[in-house]
């Protein structure tokens, strides 16, 4: 049988970009598939938006940050306070979801009003087996995952204090501005 998920994200560091990041991801496990599908309005446009599902490997669940999750005080939520609170990096929301490669630059992008919408379906066989290679369990455990939105323009001016570098990618690219908590949806 099926099992449906949603999460309806809210607006992290609204403040730093000027907008409020809303939307939601819906993901519908089938025996074969996972079919993912998000709908962002309000991040920063014409720009790449890293997006993925972040979780903790303890049976944690994951949760929005708060500014009182801003446990240095710079007025940001980074990416190290957020895996805190949110959970780390798991699998992306990118052009090949079970391959769970996290930087590059196949994300989806944003249009000109900072909408976006990003569908695809995913092979639960290969993405379990990776994720069981990466993580150790290949139960996604997807109702205690959140949906992450990320991403800035270089032209914002972020404090020194702000942590989040990936590869060769800095906290512009990792900066979180949309959270949601999935949750299973019986209908
Ligand atoms: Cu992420």
């Amino acid at each position: 049988m099926d099992r449906k998920y949603r999460a309806e994200i809210q607006p992290v560091n609204a403040e730093i970009i000027g907008t409020e990041v809303t939307g939601y991801a819906e993901l519908i496990e089938q025996e074969e598939l996972l079919i993912i599908k998000i709908e962002a309005q309000g991040t920063p446009p014409n720009m790449m938006h890293w997006s993925h599902f972040h979780g903790f490997t303890d049976d944690r669940k994951g949760k929005v940050p708060t500014i009182a999750d801003d446990t240095n005080g710079d007025g940001i939520i980074d990416l190290p306070e957020l895996y805190a609170v949110a959970g780390q990096t798991m699998v992306p929301f990118d052009d090949a979801p079970h391959n769970m490669c996290i930087p590059h630059d196949n994300y989806p992008h944003s249009d000109a009003e900072g909408n976006w919408s990003y569908s695809y379906e995913v092979p639960l066989k290969d993405l379990r087996a990776k994720f069981k290679e990466k993580f150790g369990t290949d139960d996604l455990q997807l109702n205690k995952r959140t949906v992450l939105i990320h991403g800035v323009p270089d032209t914002i001016n972020l404090p020194d204090t702000v942590q989040g570098t990936v590869k060769e990618y800095g906290p512009h690219t990792t900066l979180p501005i949309g959270v949601g908590e999935i949750e299973e949806v019986n209908d």
